[in-house]
């Protein structure tokens, strides 16, 4: 079921018009250094408009859906088509770039647009998705948009709270979408032939080798725990040192417990990301300290053992300090492989659009751990700067924009879907 060849492929360079709709898209921001866009917000909002208008021109359908992902599609030569997917996520980490996600919703709507000016029609139907929620910074819950997708989605996350003590439910309906037809966006196997994502490397290995582009080969699978250290807060000035049940430096040396047992084992990162303690007075013993634990490797069974030492370590050390522990597991989501047959695909697109076949994996997470549950999973990275990410200097540069743009017009008009038989 090979696509019509590439027409009048000079007519195709986006470059300069990938960069501005990425800059457009970033200032739908909370404020403050880099880009935070949160889910179910009113910059998540203002961002669906924008992408679906983008649909819209590239001559898709656009919507929201129950949980606030952006769909558009463009059918196919056939009526109800089954379709190639191909998304990413339109939230951001705080403070965060202008690349993480929005490359992977961009990139594409502008080869669909140049299929719809140059009349290109496929024998499967093409659905882009925005992903509502891939970050998890607003709920601590993530891959929301993927997993509604996918059919996995908790609707007991409906219950957890934000910051702000708003319920995930209020915050959606308050966004315009109910919540109770989650459910009903699972989408059968048989309605989806491939999910593939372009996403930049947030890593340093392209950039290192001289490459714009790469094929990811896995995606390493990770741990999000949430503990939570309960001592007794007491006057600074009066309570002997010997005499404390001090929650914050149990947690301090809990963090560095962290960082020293994931520095000791090759392909083991651990994070701890974000601190809280309680009541937070400068003259007050911490009673309370509240911390994340984030911890990820290519291999399952090693990140298992991880979070098992490191969470025995952690509750032994809070004994000897006589303070209590919980730690809940806010996130766990095994690696996945991506699909041999994409993979192949997505070299081939790369060799035919002049660039080395270069396979690397994933240390950051990404929605196609959720679609994995219907379907293949492939990926392209895009070099970025310094493989600087999370951070608002995350950069990339134009000329790779446009290289990932005809890499990725090149794979879909030359998609074979497998063949099942
Ligand atoms: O945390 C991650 O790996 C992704 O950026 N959500
Ligand atoms: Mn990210
Ligand atoms: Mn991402």
């Amino acid at each position: 079921m090979a696509g019509p060849m590439q027409k009048n492929p000079s007519e195709f360079n986006p470059g300069a018009t990938l960069m501005r709709r990425l800059e457009a898209l970033s200032l739908f921001s909370e404020g403050g250094d880099g880009v935070t866009r949160c889910f179910a917000t009113k910059e998540h909002h203002q961002a669906a408009e924008m992408i679906q208008a983008w649909m819209r021109d590239a001559g898709m359908s656009a919507h929201v859906d129950a949980v606030g992902n952006v769909v558009g599609r463009y059918e196919g030569t056939a009526a109800d088509a089954p379709a190639l997917v191909i998304g990413s996520h339109q939230d951001t980490v705080r403070q965060g770039g202008k690349y993480d996600g929005a490359m992977g919703v961009v990139v594409p709507i502008s080869c669909v647009e140049h299929f719809n000016n140059t009349d290109q029609r496929f024998p499967f139907a093409i659905e882009i998705i925005a992903f509502c929620d891939e970050e998890g910074v607003r709920f601590n819950s993530t891959l929301l948009g993927s997993r509604a997708i996918a059919g996995t989605f908790d609707m007991a996350a409906l219950e957890t709270t934000d910051n702000d003590n708003i319920a995930m439910a209020d915050a959606l309906r308050a966004f315009g979408t109910e919540p109770n037809d989650i459910p009903s966006l699972a989408r059968s196997k048989k309605d989806v032939l491939a999910f593939f994502e372009l996403h930049i490397e947030q890593g340093p290995v392209l950039e290192e080798e001289g490459l714009a582009l790469g094929v990811v080969t896995a995606i390493a699978g990770g741990t999000r725990l949430s503990a939570t250290v309960t001592g007794f807060a007491g006057h600074a000035g009066t309570v002997p040192m010997d005499r404390r049940r001090d929650a914050l430096t149990a947690a301090a040396q809990a963090i560095l417990t962290v960082e020293t047992y994931c520095s000791s084992k090759p392909g083991l990162v651990g994070t701890v990301g974000r601190i809280s303690a309680a009541p937070g007075a400068v003259n007050v013993i911490p009673g309370k300290a509240i911390f994340t634990i984030d911890i990820r490797a290519g291999d399952d069974a090693l990140r298992r053992q991880a979070v098992k030492d490191v969470c025995g370590e952690i509750e032994t050390l809070c004994q000897q300090r006589e303070v209590d522990l919980t730690i809940d597991v806010i996130h766990e989501s095994d690696g996945c492989q991506c699909a041999p047959w994409l993979m192949e695909q997505l070299e081939s697109a790369l060799i035919r659009t002049q660039h080395p076949a270069k396979r690397l994996m994933s240390g950051a997470g990404h929605d196609g751990m959720a679609m994995a549950h219907i379907t293949d999973v492939g990926m392209l990275f895009v070099r970025c700067k310094g493989g600087i990410s999370h951070h608002p200097a995350e950069s990339i540069t134009e000329a790779d924009a446009d290289a990932s743009a005809r890499a990725v017009l090149h794979f879909i008009q030359n998609f074979e879907p497998l063949n099942e038989t």
